[in-house]
């Protein structure tokens, strides 16, 4: 098939989906064109059958704000008509499908619009109601729909009048590129005294709250001795730093800032750590898991959808802080616990999550979607 592909591009969880999504297609005989603004990070080296077009965003005097919307339709609409597209999934509501809707309106049809929600483009409507029929309309007009997980499906149904079906396809993983491997000099830089290794991943938005990580982290390590690596930057980030000079536990964390080496990371770590508000799925939670990193997380979103409590972490349930703490000190203090989660964390990833088992039901997906 011929599939194209827009996504955000620079970081974030839906971006990696798309991105390693087109990567493995093309690996399976699709010619995958992505339409994006910049080339997607994960998109390090030159690959077979995938193909690049900028979408690129033009200024004018008159124009007080740069209409990307309208360029990247534009540009969606060159690529259909002249790389002949089956397929254009777009990941992200906003404006993603709206501009793939006109694109398609502007080749008079023909090509199959998927969607994919991600959630943050559902709950941007929380945050100006102004968006809710701009969204629903995106949805309505795509010809197949798909969420990242269960819950963010019945999320979308009860904010919004959909009619249409959307299928739940859940994220997926490279087990060939995350997995646990032994990496000593790493451990004794960021633990030079055998200390535990707890780790955050995030983007530093107010909704992964990484405050209350910092905060969760100063009463864990009053019991057992650890450190608390966090990895990525955002808007927080200043917040939780000063929240570390306040907690007097400077010494014991570790701001690592934004990070290719994942997997690398992840290796050194022996527990996992998410206090979101919110989170349609968590990829940093699947990653954890499939390096054979236990997990513990507040049971929100589609969470409870990876992670089954008791097998490969522990889920939280109402916010309780101190089951959160006691659940920590628990694994890092019993290494037969921590084993088993660790195992079956990444019997987990390998057989719910792992790229061979997802990314035929997308090629599926798309079939049944161009058959119709
Ligand atoms: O919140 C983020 O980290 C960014 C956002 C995105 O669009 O990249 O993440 C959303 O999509 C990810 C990929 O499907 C999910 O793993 C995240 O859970 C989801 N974020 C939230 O729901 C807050």
């Amino acid at each position: 098939m011929r599939i194209g592909i827009t996504c955000y591009s620079s970081y974030g969880g839906s971006g990696v989906v798309a991105t390693e999504l087109g990567k493995n297609l093309s690996k399976k005989g699709h010619e995958v064109h992505f339409i994006t603004s910049s080339v997607p990070f994960r998109l390090h080296s030159f690959e077979g059958q995938i193909y690049f077009h900028e979408v690129k965003v033009v200024t004018y005097p008159l124009f007080e704000h740069q209409p990307y919307a309208l360029n990247l339709a534009a540009k969606m609409s060159e690529v259909i008509k002249y790389n002949k597209l089956d397929v254009l999934h777009v990941h992200y509501a906003i404006p993603h499908a709206i501009s793939a809707y006109l694109a398609k309106q502007l080749n008079g049809g023909g090509v199959k619009i998927i969607t994919t929600l991600h959630g943050t483009d559902i709950t941007v409507v929380g945050s100006d109601p102004a968006f809710l029929p701009v969204t629903e309309f995106g949805i309505e007009q795509s010809d197949g729909v798909t969420s990242v997980s269960k819950a963010l499906y019945e999320s979308t149904m009860k904010e919004f009048n959909i009619t249409r079906p959307i299928e739940v396809i859940h994220n997926f993983i490279d087990i060939n590129e995350f997995y646990r491997r032994a990496n000593p000099e790493m451990r004794k830089r960021i633990a030079p005294n055998g200390e535990k290794i707890l780790v955050h991943i995030s983007n530093f938005r107010p909704v992964k709250r990484v405050d209350e990580i910092v905060k969760l982290f100063a009463r864990i390590q009053k019991v057992v001795p650890s450190k608390l690596m966090l990895i990525g930057d955002g808007p927080e980030r200043g917040k939780a730093e000063k929240s570390c000079r306040d907690l007097g536990i400077c010494d014991h964390t570790v701001f690592l800032g934004k990070q290719n080496a994942i997997p690398e990371l992840l290796s050194v770590a022996d527990l996992s750590v998410c206090a979101s508000e919110n989170e349609s799925f968590g990829m940093t939670i699947l990653e954890a898991m499939s390096c054979g990193v236990p997990v513990v997380a507040y049971k929100v979103g589609g969470i409870p959808e990876i992670i089954k409590d008791g097998k490969q972490g522990f889920m939280i349930t109402d916010n309780d802080s101190d089951k959160f703490v006691e659940s920590c000190v628990r694994i890092l203090t019993n290494d037969d616990l921590h084993a088993k989660l660790a195992k079956s964390g990444v019997e987990r990833a390998g057989s719910e999550f792992a790229s061979d088992v997802i990314i035929p039901k997308y090629e599926a997906f798309y079939r049944k979607i161009v058959e119709s």
